[in-house]
């Protein structure tokens, strides 16, 4: 018996230790489901020790498969926050402590919330004001890059094809990969926070609307396209503010009808703010044409009064807001 206890002592004090600090028990939620910009919900995370209690020094670990899907925020050592984003989706949280993991599946449900009816699912449009600012700097600027440093990637030279370019690549992460394939000279600029393309909350990369009709996430396929014309932009994807400058801000288009240029009867500039425009000149003489910048002014002194940004001239139809702007 001395014998046994001889050994078993300097055993029992690490097993001690040791059982104190490892838990033997974890207890998590399996799966939660959200509504996107549901509430978010805080859920309790228990692990223990043979002896019943939370382990001793060893933190929660978590790693979060989709951090675009949902949030997660610490609060103290047994609850955690899940707070649903825009996507709708499922992905996997795991909570640990060493050695035990503990997986929850989580949901989120697609939005088909139209309120505002414009046709474009809120969840894709850019309800905070930091996001619309970055998003109409990030416009103008890329808009405006394509004059100094053409990217490769815009292959569609033309107005419309300007503004698709421009606005896809403003929803992006500008990260280094992203100025790398834009080529050219770039200073660092930021990105909006409510989502990235291509992954765009029941969109994907399917930005632009080519029917009208309300939202229906059963027919997104059909009503949104990669592509879509100056008259489908005109049409589907932005809504009047007037034809007095005072109303438009940067970022904001100008739209010109002239149906004397059959083949291409519609005409749209990017508003730069400060009386100053830019937009691509369509194929001239056989060549592709080109980006150019121009103000208010100096247009409303073109020879072509259809080219006057006017009250008087009624080929111009005046200033328009992306609906996502909206
Ligand atoms: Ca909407």
């Amino acid at each position: 018996m001395k014998k046994i206890a001889k050994w078993a002592f300097p055993l029992f004090l690490p097993f001690l230790f040791f059982s104190m600090i490892f838990p033997v028990k974890g207890q998590v939620t399996e799966r939660l489901v959200f509504a996107p910009q549901g509430e978010p919900k805080t859920l309790k995370v228990e692990f223990s020790t043979l002896w019943g209690f939370h382990p001793l020094f060893l933190e929660t670990k978590v790693i979060n498969e989709d951090p675009e899907l949902v949030e997660i925020k610490k609060l103290g050592k047994k609850e955690l926050q899940i707070n649903p984003r825009r996507l709708e989706g499922e992905s996997s949280v795991w909570i640990g402590q060493f050695p035990l993991w503990r997986e929850i599946k989580v949901v989120v449900l697609p939005s088909a919330k139209d309120d505002d009816r414009d046709g474009f699912p809120d969840v894709a449009e850019l309800g905070s004001e930091n996001d619309r600012k970055v998003f109409r700097e990030l416009l103008v600027d890329i808009a405006r890059s394509q004059i100094t440093h053409p990217s490769p990637f815009w292959k569609e030279k033309d107005c419309g094809g300007l503004l698709r370019f421009a606005y896809r690549e403003a929803l992006k992460r500008h990260d280094e990969t992203w100025f790398e394939t834009l080529g050219g000279a770039w200073i660092k600029g930021q990105d909006i926070t409510a989502y990235h393309y291509p992954r765009v909350p029941m969109l994907g990369v399917n930005l632009f609307r080519i029917k009208a009709r309300g939202f229906d996430p059963t027919t997104v396929e059909e009503d949104f396209s990669v592509f879509a014309s100056v008259y489908h932009l005109l049409a589907f994807n932005v809504v009047p503010l007037g034809k007095r400058k005072e109303l438009a801000e940067k970022g904001d288009l100008l739209f010109f009808f002239q149906p004397d240029y059959f083949e291409m009867p519609y005409h749209a500039m990017l508003y730069q703010g400060e009386g100053r425009v830019i937009y691509h000149t369509g194929p001239i003489d056989g060549g592709e044409g080109e980006v150019r910048e121009s103000t208010l002014d100096s247009l409303a002194q073109h020879p072509d009064r259809k080219w006057h940004p006017t009250l008087a001239n009624p080929s111009f139809l005046g200033f328009f807001r992306w609906k996502i702007l909206d």
